[in-house]
């Protein structure tokens, strides 16, 4: 069906499905490398770009092809690129947008694999960044050079839940010659959509709550133009980090039911944070459905929903969180996040661990930073456990 005017929840089922000769309900499984022509003549035409077949599955995949259509559709892009990987999106879109003597500036509580790539490697190719607070839109003009390219933010900011203005930067971006490009991984399409706010690029790490079953690593990355649509999609076909089928078909199966987890994991979340904003042994909470968040206005205009991140700490520190994640019990203590399963992890020490002492100060990645993901268990049993934890600190 068209899907162009629907809702959401109906794209999240409809959009971008395949009509086989079978009347197949969800998007079959294209699990081949190749594809066969009928003619010399017509494999020539395709890879002339005459005709629209398909060629080859780095290249193009009917089963890929039927999820990029779909999240291109939640986010309001022209086109999205599914690749291998969160990180695989994030260097793609590196790849693409700059070239040697470029700088890009981002914000500087990102993914700490997506920092450390662009100053550990990016930087032997002779590409410059600079890493700071986005919170406030005036830093990003401040930080912006004559070579500046791209700007890059994270919001709300892995693992901070600091929030960026998506407009207020897009605006400074485009009037200093740059795109913005929105890792829009914490929110998913179905809590905002940077595009609509003027970002010319957005990304997700799949592996997150688009699958939402912690079964899959994935990405994607939606264009809001054809020409930025087409400069990535090539350079995906280049790297060859292309999704498989396979992966394509677990990521469609999973995403069909986005919106009732999440509308399920925040309102949870929202009962986790006020419970443990006012448990005597934590020292502070960072949600975005809490008013005492310094950004609760901003995400209540950018955002549909508050989402189920948790940032929080206790009153003793990096000792009472290592107590606490050695005594829950239902929450994992693993890295990761958005699925249905509620997950605790210690950014300084785990996914932040490579960031340098000095940057993770400087981001607001506190050693006592506990980041919570609430998952879609009921909320008692999330809350006892966490009252289990807490007793033991
Ligand atoms: N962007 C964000 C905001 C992420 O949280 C992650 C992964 C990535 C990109 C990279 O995606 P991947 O390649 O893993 O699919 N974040 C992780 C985290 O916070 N814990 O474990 C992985």
């Amino acid at each position: 069906m068209n899907t162009e005017k629907s809702g959401f929840n109906t794209k999240l089922i409809h959009a971008g499905e395949i009509h086989d000769q079978f009347g197949s309900a969800t998007v079959p499984i294209y699990q081949t490398s190749t594809f066969s022509f009928e003619s010399a003549e017509d494999g020539a035409k395709c890879f002339a770009g005459e005709s629209n077949g398909y060629m080859y599955t780095r290249i193009a995949n009917p089963t890929i092809d039927a999820l990029e259509r779909q999240i291109a559709a939640l986010e309001n892009g022209f086109g999205a690129v599914a690749v291998s990987s969160g990180m695989a999106a994030a260097t793609t879109v590196y790849l693409s947008l700059l070239s040697q003597g470029d700088h890009i500036v981002s914000t500087d509580a990102i993914y700490g694999p997506a920092r450390g790539v662009m100053e550990k490697q990016f930087v032997r190719f002779g590409i410059e960044s600079t890493y700071i607070n986005t919170t406030d839109a005036a830093n990003v003009k401040e930080a912006i050079r004559p070579n500046t390219k791209v700007v890059y933010i994270e919001t709300p900011a892995n693992p901070t839940m600091d929030m960026t203005d998506l407009r207020a930067v897009a605006e400074i971006a485009h009037q200093h010659g740059c795109l913005l490009v929105v890792d829009n991984t914490f929110c998913s399409p179905y809590l905002q959509n940077p595009l609509d706010f003027g970002a010319d690029v957005v990304f997700h790490s799949m592996t997150k709550f688009i699958n939402g079953h912690a079964d899959i690593v994935a990405g994607i990355i939606i264009a809001k133009e054809e020409q930025l649509y087409k400069q990535i999609r090539n350079m995906m076909v280049l790297m060859g980090c292309n999704m498989d089928p396979h992966q394509a078909y677990m990521v469609l199966r999973g995403v069909k039911t986005l919106g009732i987890r999440i509308d399920r994991a925040q309102e949870s979340a929202l009962k986790v944070a006020e419970y443990l904003e006012n448990h005597p042994k934590v020292a502070w909470v960072k949600y975005p459905g809490l008013k005492s968040h310094p950004q609760y206005e901003l995400g209540k205009k950018q955002m549909r929903g508050d989402g189920s991140m948790i940032s929080f700490g206790l009153k003793t520190g990096y000792e009472g969180a290592k107590k606490l994640m050695n005594n829950v019990h239902l929450a994992l203590l693993a890295v990761s996040l958005g699925g249905v399963e509620t997950l605790i992890q210690h950014p300084a020490s785990m996914t932040h661990a490579k960031v340098s002492a000095q940057d993770k100060e400087k981001a607001g990645i506190s050693d006592d930073l506990i980041r919570y993901a609430v998952g879609i268990e009921d909320v008692n049993d999330i809350i006892d456990d966490l009252k289990h934890g807490l007793d033991k600190v």
